[in-house]
């Protein structure tokens, strides 16, 4: 009875382990994702923005290195920032870091990605498909619900 429970100790320690050295080789799938995201409603053939919280579980720092979408020619991630003179401008951003347990926020007057040309019409309640890429992490693909937001047409 007794020699049974060490055998049964020494392989719940084998797993233990497994486990530990599995979790330092890769991040698992759920470690990096978003919520809250939504897509502005636009029409065939012009851009629209994709606004999200991103976040980082893991102890590691990734980057946003790309996105793409479905129903668009590309996607850009841009920086919104108001100027010297009190102007809202939008630059492109290579990347965006993403730091060990930290969340960035994308959203209206700030980061977002711009989708531009899209290739069929978005309507409140359509989705568009986006996917992100990263410097490390595998990509993510998110269905984002398209929404109306008409008053904050000016500053995305
Ligand atoms: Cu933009």
């Amino acid at each position: 009875m007794r020699k049974l429970a060490i055998s049964l100790l020494s392989i719940g320690a084998v797993l233990l382990s497994a486990c530990a050295s599995g979790q330092a080789m890769h991040a698992h799938p759920e470690e990096i994702g978003a919520h809250d995201y939504w897509a502005r409603s636009a029409a065939k053939g012009n851009n629209t923005a994709v606004y999200l919280f991103l976040y980082n579980r893991s102890a590691e720092a990734d980057a946003l290195i790309g996105a793409s979408a479905d129903a668009a020619n590309s996607v850009e991630i841009h920086l919104s920032q108001m100027d010297a003179n009190d102007v809202m401008s939008m630059t492109m951003q290579e990347t965006v870091e993403l730091p060990a347990n930290g969340e960035v926020e994308f959203a209206p007057g700030g980061y977002h990605f711009m989708v531009l040309g899209l290739t069929r019409d978005l309507k409140a309640g359509d989705e568009i498909s986006l996917t992100l890429h990263f410097q490390r992490h595998a990509d993510l693909t998110l269905t984002v619900p398209v929404m109306d937001n008409a008053e904050m047409d000016m500053n995305h």
